[in-house]
């Protein structure tokens, strides 16, 4: 899969996403991450990609020119024309669902934005605008490699091989359960007696009911966004009890 990112800041997104799990993943040519300089298409002597909003107001605008022309670039380069997003706060909010589906995209080209925003015309070639929430932020580099982390990890072999995109908490759609390592005692401090019973089928219940109701407690929404079907006999029982113990 590949990412281009069409950035004022090549370098730091390209640093960034050479550390850790995603670096290695570029090293092993499992993604790719091509950054353009958007200022490279600037016309301007001093390179200048902002100007003054048209109507007033405070602050300045990322130039059309500049944004257009560098993506017209990318494509001259591009047998199969990209997805492209632009990250945005006025985006639908990413989500692992959205991720997953992203992660289908051969190539996925992302538009950071800077200033107060881009000239609106320099967006409509864009197919889709995405948020990661609402804050705010200085541009869109921090949001661009968020969604190239979180969408990266979808492709095979980019984590290690025990784990797998899917069996993690979002996808049960609830929060991770404790995890403890050695040593069994730290400091007086000790690890649940279940996790070191070698029961498994107490082990899988205790983890499933310390989900339960740290979900419950920290992200009631959650709870209440499942499917039927995701909770059995047992879970809906102590979710009641929790219900009503906590009432
Ligand atoms: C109005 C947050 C403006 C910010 C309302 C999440 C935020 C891109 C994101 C802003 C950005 C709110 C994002 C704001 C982002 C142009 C350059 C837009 C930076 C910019 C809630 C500044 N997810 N923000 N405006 O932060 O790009 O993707």
């Amino acid at each position: 899969m590949k990412f281009t990112v069409m950035t004022l800041f090549p370098e730091m997104v390209d640093q960034v996403l050479s550390a850790s799990v995603i670096g290695r993943a570029r090293e092993k040519k499992l993604i790719e991450v091509q950054c353009m300089n958007i200022r490279d298409y600037s016309t301007d002597k001093h390179r200048r990609v902002d100007d003054y909003p048209f109507g007033g107001g405070g602050g300045m605008i990322m130039q059309c020119q500049p944004v257009y022309e560098c993506y017209a670039d990318l494509l001259k380069t591009t047998a199969q024309k990209p997805y492209t997003v632009y990250l945005s706060p006025r985006g639908s909010v990413l989500t692992q669902k959205k991720a997953k589906q992203l992660s289908e995209i051969p190539h996925l080209a992302l538009l950071c934005g800077h200033y107060e925003g881009i000239d609106e015309r320099a967006m409509e070639q864009m197919d889709c605008e995405l948020s990661i929430g609402d804050y705010v932020l200085t541009g869109g580099e921090l949001p661009a490699m968020v969604l190239i982390d979180c969408v990266s990890r979808f492709i095979p072999g980019v984590l290690g091989s025990s784990v797998s995109a899917e069996e993690e908490s979002f996808s049960t759609g609830l929060l991770e359960y404790p995890q403890y390592t050695r040593p069994a005692d730290y400091r007086g401090m000790a690890v649940p007696e279940v996790l070191l019973s070698g029961n498994h089928a107490h082990i899988a219940r205790w983890r499933r009911e310390e989900s339960l109701k740290l979900t419950w407690r920290r992200r009631p929404e959650l709870i209440a966004a499942l499917d039927e079907a995701e909770l059995d006999k047992r879970d809906r029982e102590f979710l009641a009890r929790l219900k009503n113990q906590e009432k």
